[in-house]
């Protein structure tokens, strides 16, 4: 029998009015079901959302340095408890251990990061236009927080959300993906061991239009943080605007390496390797595109084709796999539709295409490894987000076009350039329209100190971790002090 599992509200592990449950399937065998998750309606989310109002009170009154500790507290719990959470995470997600390892590591990250900001906060002091005055400015808590989270990075993206929110002084109610519940509940039972005090944390499992929707449109919400599709992003925002809230979006991204005719064509092989099959194609970084100088096109063509065969497909708790399932049998089923659609436009398949069975495969959602070549920089393929294991080969004369293709996108969120050249490196990252450039490195693989998102159609205008969260989580009090003892008038002539 299958373990129930219960939503957190203000402080205590409670079953959905509902009094319905979904089941959490590992996606390297659907047979195995990891436990049953709260199928969570609007009257649990008012419940969540009222305790999280209720005590925002109490959490944006205790001091940040305070606030810092528990996040302290939580990074060394986490430190703890960091190969059973990545086991857990491997189970419901699919990705191999080293991945969920590094997931689990990014919370980590960032919990201490957060909880050191928690000292730092910083505002400004500006001169006044006036003598005796004094100027300054101070960060607020936005107030009550909806984090709405994907499946991909089912702890990392949480804590992203969770570390800069709470230590800010906001308290969150947060909906994690239907297909990875798990890990984010392993997540708010962390804080609660930590005593982070009762409502400024609350979960809701659910799914989107059941448990998401009514959260994202609960009146006591004022700032939605949303990382998923373009297409659910769109609806979030439409919605948020209507009530005039706050939000931040994170969505989708159509990431490319450019490999230059004066590349390490070996270290290139291994970057794309590592950006097209890593989280088997399901991070939004993924690189799904990579454009190379028609002076070495062959010699890169067959390097990387030796590379993508010899991976190994597998259960991700497995050390001899090298690429996990697909999250489920849906993603299956799109991105073989995705492979379908290649062909049919053209793109030569160099390898892969289909889905993977064959021993320990049978049972879950693999697929295999899949390089298109000749491919046209408008095809679908090369301008829809597939997440998942694809990638497209784009031949270019120069750095120029090599540019203006990656550029061509609706998505800006991370690139990468592989060259020897100084001159192109700075002309690639001046040039290059999206949120995150790398320089002889993958598109994945970002650090929790810098801000994280993108351009264009990845987002609007937000980034997370950083200070850059800062931004997103707080609203600035600009402070007047006239210490003159009269009556002062500012910006009149004299
Ligand atoms: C994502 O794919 O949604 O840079 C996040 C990276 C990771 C985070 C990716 N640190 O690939």
């Amino acid at each position: 029998m299958a373990k129930t599992f219960k939503n957190f509200i203000d402080g205590q592990w409670k079953s959905s009015r509902s009094g319905e449950t979904f089941s959490n399937l590992n996606p390297a065998d659907n047979r195995i079901v990891l436990g049953k998750f709260q199928q969570s309606n609007a009257k649990d989310v008012n419940e969540a959302v009222q305790a999280a109002d209720k005590a925002q009170k109490l959490w944006r009154n205790t001091t940040a340095p305070k606030r810092g500790e528990i996040l302290y507290r939580v990074a060394e719990l986490l430190v703890k408890n960091k190969e059973s959470l990545a086991q857990d995470m491997t189970r419901e997600m699919g990705k191999v251990l080293a991945e969920t390892r590094g997931d689990v590591q990014e919370a980590i990250d960032m919990a201490y990061y957060s909880a050191g900001e928690g000292r730092r906060m910083l505002g400004e002091t500006v001169p006044s236009e006036l003598n005796d005055k004094f100027c300054m400015s101070v960060r607020m808590p936005v107030g009550v927080v909806a984090a709405i989270t994907p499946w991909n990075f089912p702890m990392a993206i949480p804590s992203w959300k969770l570390f800069p929110a709470l230590i800010t002084g906001n308290t969150v109610v947060i909906k994690p993906a239907s297909d990875t519940p798990l890990s984010c509940l392993n997540l708010v039972k962390i804080f609660e061991q930590a005593g982070l005090p009762p409502g400024v944390l609350n979960l809701v499992t659910g799914s989107g239009t059941g448990t998401g929707m009514p959260l994202v449109d609960h009146p006591s919400i004022d700032l939605v943080s949303f990382t998923g599709s373009t297409e659910t992003g769109s609806i979030v925002a439409s919605h948020c605007a209507k009530k005039m809230r706050q939000y931040s979006l994170e969505m989708g991204g159509k990431n490319a390496i450019i490999v230059m005719d004066d590349a390490n064509l070996n270290l290139a092989v291994e970057g794309v390797i590592w950006g097209a099959y890593g989280t088997t194609g399901q991070r939004c970084t993924a690189c799904s595109r990579v454009i190379v100088h028609h002076k070495v096109m062959k010699k890169f063509t067959r390097l990387l084709l030796q590379r993508t065969k010899a991976l190994r497909l597998g259960d991700g708790l497995l050390a001899t796999s090298d690429v996990g399932p697909l999250v489920n049998e849906d993603q299956q089923q799109k991105v073989l539709s995705y492979c379908k659609i290649g062909v049919e436009e053209g793109a030569k398949l160099l390898t892969g295409g289909n889905i993977a069975k064959g021993k320990g495969r049978s049972h879950g959602n693999f697929f295999q490894p899949t390089i298109f070549a000749d491919v046209a920089p408008k095809m679908r393929i090369a301008q829809e987000e597939i997440f998942g294991p694809v990638l497209a080969i784009i031949s270019c004369r120069n750095l120029e076009r090599a540019i203006a293709i990656v550029n061509d996108s609706q998505f800006g969120l991370s690139s990468s350039i592989y060259t020897q050249d100084v001159n192109r490196a700075f002309k690639a990252i001046e040039t290059l329209d999206t949120g995150i450039t790398y320089i002889n490195s993958s598109t994945i693989g970002a650090e929790i100190q810098l801000p994280f998102g993108g351009t264009k159609g990845t987002g609007n205008g937000h980034r997370e971790a950083g200070t850059a969260a800062l931004e997103v989580f707080t609203e600035w009090k600009s402070v007047y002090i006239d210490y003159s003892g009269k009556l002062q008038k500012a910006q009149i002539e004299d």
